[in-house]
């Protein structure tokens, strides 16, 4: 099999990488190592920076987002018992959407496979050949028979786990990590949300979130240990917690739990993103905490600045672009790792901070509710940094 860009990852990053290359006029074929059914029903992030909705649209591939999301103005700070409004459209003029990111990923299927594009699902063995020179190769298993795609350039797009990023020789590449001593425990239920816009709660039994997919489905979150035992949770035993920590200032109306999860938080960050023609996007280059809402704007963010380098090469043979991948993405990872880490300090309780911190991180709360500069901060991070 021949393509111009082999893609290992059928998630957000690999999927737009796709798309816009297919914009482009460019050829890629996708290596996807689970089933589709399993990609488009992986519950995970769910809201979209404004340019992120904006370029789903621009691209063709909004028309459902647009149908069926939610936009906010804004969020809720919760501490010391009342709720605070950021309104991200007085401050800086712009939105988020809410929608799933298997929403979005399930759209992209679709758009991919309308263009003649080709996704192989169900994929083992894959391991990637050759970026040092000038003839990568992509090698798989599938239905059954080995594989091998010849192509000019990879996009390792498999996520934190996958086999790319441990493709690349030791020493060629620099890792900066950082884990945190706590998890979130996730729900998505059914049952109408507990306000119009997601709340962000800090309280002295630990953060809680409380988001929404949907007028009829919520997905809340709840601080817990990192290793914490879902056992040790019924569902009445969730709700009341939540309730807990939303310090009467709403009563979360109740429903049959969909789904359970507890999910590590972790930043990190590769650095170069590129080694030869291997270029990583998305997870498999970086990590945030989700408490920022980053992961998958990111992927959007490192897809948009492949493919745009990807065609400048095919167009006029030029690797300036190309040879800026990393640096380019890098900039603006650095800028989501940090504003993640911020928000996570803010909102979270560290087991290791003293009566002394708790005050701080109060009195950090009630400027950012409060003063007008510290809000808008937080605002044009949230709704999303510029894009190059
Ligand atoms: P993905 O989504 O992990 O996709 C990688 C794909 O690669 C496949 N793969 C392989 N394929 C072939 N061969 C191999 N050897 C392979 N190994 C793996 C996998 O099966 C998969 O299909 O990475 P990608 O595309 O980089 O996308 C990243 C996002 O998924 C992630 O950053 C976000 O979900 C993070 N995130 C959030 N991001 C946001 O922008 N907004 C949010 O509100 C938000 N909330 C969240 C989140 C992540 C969470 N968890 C579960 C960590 C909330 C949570 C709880
Ligand atoms: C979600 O809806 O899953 C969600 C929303 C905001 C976050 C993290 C997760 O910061």
């Amino acid at each position: 099999m021949r393509t111009q860009v082999g893609i290992v990852g059928a998630g957000p990053a690999g999927l737009m990488l796709a798309h816009l290359l297919q914009r482009a006029g460019i050829s890629s074929v996708i290596v996807e190592a689970k089933s589709r059914a399993y990609c488009e029903a992986r519950i995970r992030a769910g809201l979209i920076e404004q340019w992120a909705a904006d370029m789903l649209v621009e691209t063709g591939v909004g028309a459902r987002m647009k149908r069926e999301s939610m936009v906010h103005d804004g969020i809720y700070l919760c501490f010391d018992g009342a709720l605070h409004h950021i309104n991200f459209h007085k401050l800086v003029g712009k939105r988020v959407t809410i929608y799933g990111q298997q929403e979005v990923v399930k759209d992209l299927i679709v758009k991919r496979i309308a263009d003649g594009g080709q996704i192989l699902f169900d994929c083992t063995d894959v391991s990637v050949h050759g970026f040092d020179g000038q003839a990568p190769k992509i090698r798989f298993r599938h239905a059954g028979k080995e594989d091998e795609i010849d192509c000019d350039f990879i996009g390792g797009c498999d996520g934190f786990h996958g086999v790319c990023r441990p493709s690349i020789p030791a020493g060629a590449i620099k890792f900066y990590e950082r884990e945190y001593p706590f998890g979130w425990l996730g729900i998505l239920a059914e049952a109408p949300p507990v306000a119009d816009e997601l709340i962000y709660a800090y309280h002295p039994r630990g953060f809680a979130l409380f988001s929404m997919r949907s007028p009829t489905l919520v997905r809340y979150y709840l601080q817990c240990a990192p290793d914490e035992d879902l056992n040790l949770w019924p569902d009445q035993k969730i709700w009341d917690e939540l309730e807990t920590r939303l310090g009467g200032t709403r009563v979360p109306k109740r429903g049959p739990v969909l789904e359970k999860i507890v999910a590590q938080m972790r930043s990190f960050v590769a650095e170069p993103m590129q080694h030869g023609r291997l270029f990583l996007a998305g997870d498999s280059a970086h990590i945030v905490p989700p408490t920022g809402a980053k992961g998958m704007n990111l992927a959007f963010a490192d897809g948009r600045v492949l493919s745009r380098a990807i065609a400048a090469f095919y167009k006029s043979r030029s690797i300036e672009l190309l040879d800026a991948y990393s640096a380019t993405c890098l900039r603006r990872v650095w800028k989501a790792q940090r504003f993640s880490w911020w928000m996570t300090r803010l909102v979270h309780l560290f087991p290791e901070e003293t009566p002394f911190d708790r005050r701080r991180q109060l009195a950090e709360l009630d400027y950012v509710a409060n003063s007008e500069a510290a809000a808008k901060s937080l605002a044009e991070n949230y709704v999303g940094l510029p894009i190059e």
